[in-house]
């Protein structure tokens, strides 16, 4: 069937100045986004983290597949199931699988293998990238470009968590096969991020950390 093609009716822009003023504000509200580690133990409304995830389900992905899965956690025996699974790989990663450079990079950011955090926080969001899917004839086909597509996705997850004003870990723990068995997803989907979601703690620390300057990351060829 021939794709058909809308006007692009929902485009908005702005006049110069507006659009400079916009960019700049922004640019300083994700310049307040961090990491968070300590997070509070109070609730927060499911409707707030559904506008994120409806955020993030909007992000452009390979010939529009949408290969992501977003599994949304706040019970509490599923949290302590992820917490204990989780725990053990890192005690493992900290004892004998990271090699004296991983542990050097990580030293400022004081990580150790306890992640409490997964049980304080009221989200676990966990999310997943689908490898192939089904064509209409009913062969499977890798979608294109699944990783990206999921990373976009996830980076405007944590834009829209942050705007929403609260705090979010990006955690990856290695491996993470074993959050497909917990969440009983198909070997078909692979662990992308497990993203905390929750208020920081009233007492939260973060570590005294430094962006790049712009003209370290970006080069402009004039
Ligand atoms: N997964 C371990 C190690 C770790 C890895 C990265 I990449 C970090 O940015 C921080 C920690 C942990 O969470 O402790």
């Amino acid at each position: 069937m021939a794709q058909q093609w809308v006007r692009l009716e929902d485009y908005r822009s702005y006049p110069p100045e507006e659009m400079l003023h916009r960019a700049a504000e922004f640019s300083e509200e994700m310049g307040r986004r961090r990491s968070v580690r300590h997070f509070a133990d109070r609730a927060v409304p499911q409707e707030v983290i559904e506008h994120c995830l409806q955020a993030a389900a909007s992000a452009p992905s390979g010939a529009n597949q949408q290969p992501w899965r977003f599994v949304v956690v706040s019970d509490s025996t599923a949290k302590h199931e992820i917490r204990r699974r989780a725990e053990a790989e890192e005690r493992a990663f900290y004892q004998s699988r990271a090699s004296p450079e991983w542990l050097q990079a990580l030293a400022p950011l004081g990580t150790d293998a306890n992640k409490p955090f997964l049980e304080t926080a009221p989200y676990l969001i966990v999310i997943f990238v689908q490898r192939e899917g089904q064509l209409s004839d009913g062969h499977t086909f890798k979608y294109p470009y699944a990783l990206e597509s999921v990373g976009i996705a996830t980076g405007i997850l944590i834009a829209a968590i942050h705007h929403a004003g609260l705090a979010a870990l990006t955690y990856t723990p290695s491996p993470m096969r074993f959050l497909n068995q917990v969440l009983q997803r198909p070997q078909s989907e692979r662990p992308f991020l497990l993203l905390v979601v929750g208020y920081p703690a009233e007492d939260a620390l973060v570590p005294d950390i430094r962006r790049k300057p712009l003209h370290e990351v970006v080069t402009f060829i004039p």
